[in-house]
């Protein structure tokens, strides 16, 4: 199989297209990052260069989304130039029926959740293998930290029952360091029966920068699956 018959592709293409769709001339755009978004990334850029889409500026939520929207050419702003979003796309590690979210699986949750929070119009887009009755049923909660306070973090995540690990980078030599120069604590908990409170529990906690629950942010959920081998969105 090739990159371009990978089915699994094919449908995050397909999700990172109809999310690119809803995006309307003149928009200041939420760029979410990870690998479905990239692709929404990519066609709101080539509906850029076609013509069919003008005038929209881009709030990248991460370095790598920033580095992808220069490569297709979607004009870039910041927080401080702006006063709204009118829409954001963006991806996710788990979903649950009430659309709240685990995210930060690229550790980039913390802007994403400054940018998706502001956004008139938030679009999730994922794989239907992100769909979960209970948040926490797979993925652990990652929770940005600033470095000094790793220690301490971990130790009062244990004592609320979650069972911590410091995110390591490729080949372990070193813990992963976020955009902002901090560290990342995965957190897996047997079970979230109330995401709100722990999301706030877990943030007031010193030295925590933001966690990777998104609870009451999400608008629409755009899930790509694989039918008979053919990539389709619902
Ligand atoms: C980001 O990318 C994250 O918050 C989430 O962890 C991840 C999803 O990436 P992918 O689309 O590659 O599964 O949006």
């Amino acid at each position: 199989m090739t990159a371009a018959t990978d089915p699994v592709k094919l449908m995050k293409q397909k999700v990172g297209k109809a999310a690119a769709d809803l995006v309307k001339s003149g928009s200041i755009v939420g760029l979410g990052t990870g690998s479905t978004t990239a692709f929404a990334i990519q066609y709101i850029g080539e509906r850029l260069k076609s013509g069919e889409l003008k005038d929209i500026v881009g709030v990248p939520t991460s370095f790598q989304a920033e580095v992808l929207a220069k490569e297709y050419g979607i004009p870039l702003t910041t927080l401080d130039a702006i006063d709204h979003i009118d829409i954001a796309i963006d991806g996710a590690d788990e979903v649950d029926p009430q659309k709240n979210l685990i995210k930060g699986g690229g550790a980039a949750h913390t802007r994403e959740k400054v940018v998706d929070y502001l956004a008139d119009q938030f679009i999730v887009v994922v794989d239907g293998g992100k769909l979960v009755d209970r948040l926490g049923s797979v993925f652990a909660v990652p929770v940005e930290v600033i470095p000094m306070a790793v220690t301490p973090v971990m130790r009062a995540v244990a004592k609320l029952g979650g069972k911590p690990e410091l995110r390591m980078g490729v080949k372990k030599a070193g813990p992963v360091i976020t955009d902002q120069g901090n560290m990342v604590i995965d957190v897996k908990f047997d079970s979230i029966d109330d995401p709100v409170n722990l999301e706030k529990t877990l943030n007031n906690i010193p030295g925590v920068l933001e966690n990777g629950i998104f609870v009451n942010c999400a608008d629409r959920v755009l899930i790509g699956e694989v039918k008979d081998g053919q990539p389709v969105v619902r």
